[in-house]
């Protein structure tokens, strides 16, 4: 079906006769339509997350060194289409335990302004799916769901993505379809088992094996989603994978996700071709199962997955680059089969589920230090609880699954009025609780486990020890030492022996990582003593080499290790004498950092560290930036709405412009022009009656010079 409208009428003078008038539009008609890709009615199914009759945009990546690329798609995509999903990496070796606090604490500044957004995260399985079938890695599993679980957001994973494609460790010529099968499902089950919205992807590369149903396909009870990612040609000839996995998705009933796309060794893509994105859209349009579309907003010349690398070389794939491509690309994107940012209860509402009836309200919200706890709230109805939202003055400020919430980023000696409401998987919000005036009392130590007092497996999972990669020294000379030389029953202790060969190299090193925002200021304390006197360095570091939420061995150790910058370091003389040191630093961007310990530097010595935190002091601090917003277009959503007879549409515009407003059906088609004048700035209204309409879901459309956007209504009786 094409979707494209006339815009030209308005235009063509009345002079003309009408039959030259008539040729004219329908040549207009026609160059139109040749622009819009022809878009075929969405399929549907009942599979987790998968949106009623449309298609969700999405952008990325992010996690990487130049972590921006989805922030610079959002700038660029016009008000109406932000996109509704984040695209991100987690690799389980490499994850840090919470690994999903930084991705969260992005993905709120969105939610903050009242965008729904929901992260799809690549489950990087290649180089541990072997240890995690042997189940030697069910800690990092455990932790991985535990980050869904703080997310509380809807989240789509590609576990083992592009499976088929050769340089995978189980493809080429290891060619392990079993044990990719078998990681799969394991990952997959701890998934279900969790009954979070997660949604599992089974994504193939376009340029990998193929066929591959027969050889990799996990099953139909792992596999929610069938997934594809676009580079390359993607469409027109040789990537037979595509019609396969569209093909087969079709036939299980399962809808497709296109996880990473982007134009890759197009000569033309550094002129703005439009050719890959026509082939882009051209599949998208045709192949209905396809409900979710991820584009990679990235200059593959120069960005690459680590800081200081030359980029792939793959030419400039930023929309904002070309403007030619930019605007053929959200030309796509207005077509009311896609779904972009909006409000929670609008995605929610896309999820089909039959249930009109809110949680029950919240309940004994109360103070416990610096938490708040309530008591536990059931969905009894329909779709089942979804999460907890926290509103600070009548804001939104987070969500959670479990009923409490640790009030660590109102700033120190700050308070708010806190309420809380439950939410359940339709949508329907549950009464709120009792507000509450709450209070951050405490500084946060950002450091878990600086006490070392708990045994050495529990805080293994905060701190990392590395020894460098020069074979003197291994990792397992970092202990815990129970000799009450500091603080509490345990220290950590370092020992060495060697002596360095160059001393301006340290040896040994104990770090812990986390998120630093820029123009915050840190304070540093820890306390330490040594058996002779040596020096240490210590203090912040932070190289950009973030990436699948970890600092990612690219290349070799040594490649990796030098791209260090520093934020602030100090010098440290330790003695023979138990001493507590101070420090403070002051972030200069917002990243992934770490609170280093260096030794090495000098013959072999012992020394022993404890008491290590590290304090953000948020009374001093610049509040991070969100992102600009354009808030000068508003369309509101329609009251009443489920619409009985008719209903008001209202919204505002910051000049006098053309205005046009529509109603069209879920499949596009446009059923009713309600304005279509030019109108002075200010907040208009119009009505739609509805009487004669068959009950189901309706879009309205609102278009101006520079601003469009389509909400969602149901006539209902
Ligand atoms: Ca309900
Ligand atoms: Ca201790």
């Amino acid at each position: 079906m094409v979707l494209a409208e006339s815009n030209g009428k308005a235009t063509i003078g009345n002079f003309l006769p009408s039959r030259v008038r008539k040729a004219i539009l329908l040549l207009i008609a026609f160059i139109i339509s040749l622009y819009a890709q022809n878009f075929e009615e969405r399929a549907n199914s009942k599979t987790i997350l998968d949106p009623k009759g449309v298609t969700l945009s999405g952008a990325g990546q992010d996690g990487c060194a130049c972590a921006n690329s989805f922030d610079n798609y959002w700038k660029t995509a016009p008000e109406g289409q932000k996109p509704v999903i984040f695209m991100d990496y987690v690799d389980p070796w490499h994850m840090r335990p919470n690994w999903s606090n930084d991705l969260k604490e992005k993905i709120m500044r969105y939610h903050r302004q009242g965008y729904y957004v929901l992260p799809q995260i690549g489950f990087k399985i290649e180089h541990d799916y072997k240890q995690i079938n042997a189940g030697t890695m069910e800690k990092e599993l455990d932790n991985f769901i535990k980050g869904f679980e703080y997310l509380a957001i809807p989240c789509y994973v590609r576990i083992g993505y592009e499976f088929n494609n050769i340089y995978k460790k189980y493809g080429g010529n290891n060619r392990d379809t079993a044990g990719y099968i078998a990681c799969f499902q394991r990952v997959a089950k701890k998934i279900k088992e969790s009954n979070l919205e997660i949604a599992t992807v089974w994504c193939a590369g376009l340029s990998g094996e193929s066929p591959v149903m027969q050889s990799w396909y996990p099953g139909d009870e792992y596999v929610d989603w069938f997934g594809i990612d676009c580079f390359a040609d993607i469409y027109n000839g040789v990537h037979a994978v595509t019609i396969e996995m569209c093909t087969n998705a079709a036939e299980k009933n399962k809808p497709l996700l296109i996880g990473e796309s982007s134009p890759m060794w197009m000569n033309g893509s550094n002129t703005g071709s439009l050719d890959w994105y026509k082939s882009l859209y051209k599949m998208v349009g045709e192949q209905p199962t396809i409900k979710a579309l991820g584009y990679i907003n990235w200059d593959w010349d120069i960005e690459d997955m680590n800081a200081g690398n030359l980029g792939f070389g793959w030419g400039d794939a930023r929309l904002e680059a070309f403007p030619n491509v930019k605007e053929y690309f959200f030309e796509q994107l207005e077509n009311p089969g896609y779904f972009h940012a909006s409000s929670e209860q609008e995605f929610r509402a896309l999820l089909d589920y039959n249930d009109n009836t809110p949680p029950s309200a919240v309940t004994g919200l109360k103070k416990d230090g610096n938490r708040l706890v309530w008591n536990p709230v059931e969905d009894n109805t329909g779709s089942k609880f979804a999460h907890y939202t926290i509103y600070k003055d009548g804001k939104l400020w987070d969500y959670m699954i479990n009923p409490y919430y640790d009030i660590i980023d109102l700033g120190v000696g700050k308070s708010a009025s806190v309420h809380v409401v439950a939410v359940d998987r339709a949508g329907n919000i549950g009464g709120k609780s009792s507000s509450l005036t709450v209070e951050q009392v405490n500084s946060i130590n950002l450091i878990e486990n600086g006490t070392f007092d708990l045994p050495r497996t529990t805080f293994e999972n905060d701190w990392t020890f590395r020894a460098a990669n020069d074979g003197k020294v291994a990792e397992d000379d970092f202990e815990t030492d129970s000799t009450g030389k500091l603080t509490g029953p345990y220290s950590a202790k370092v020992t060495w022996t060697a002596t360095p060969k160059d001393p301006a190299i340290w040896k040994l090193q104990l770090f812990q990582e986390f998120l630093v925002k820029k123009d915050h200021k840190y304070r540093v304390s820890f306390r330490a003593v040594a058996d002779k006197e040596i020096k240490a360095t210590v203090g912040f570091m932070a190289n950009a080499i973030q990436y699948m939420n970890t600092h990612v061995q690219w290349g070799n150790d040594m490649d990796f290790e030098n791209e260090w910058h520093k934020f602030n370091m100090w010098e440290v003389d330790i003695g023979t004498e138990a001493k507590t040191y101070n420090f403070t630093g002051t972030a200069d961007r917002d990243e992934i950092a770490r609170l280093s310990f260096m030794f090495g530097t000098c013959p072999g010595a012992t020394v022993w560290v404890d008491d290590v935190s590290l304090i953000n002091d948020y009374q001093n601090a610049i509040h991070i930036n969100q992102p600009q917003l354009s808030h000068n277009y508003i369309l509101n959503q329609n009251i009443p709405n489920p619409i009985s007879t008719t209903t008001t549409i209202a919204y505002t515009i910051p000049k006098k412009t053309s205005v046009t407003l529509s109603i069209h059906t879920l499949n596009g088609k446009k059923i009713k022009t309600l304005v279509n004048t030019v109108q002075n700035s200010g907040t208009h209204q119009a009505n739609w009656d509805a009487t004669n309409m068959p009950s189901g879901v309706y879009l309205f459309r609102f278009k101006s010079d520079a601003f469009t956007a389509v909400r969602r209504c149901v006539v209902k009786r």
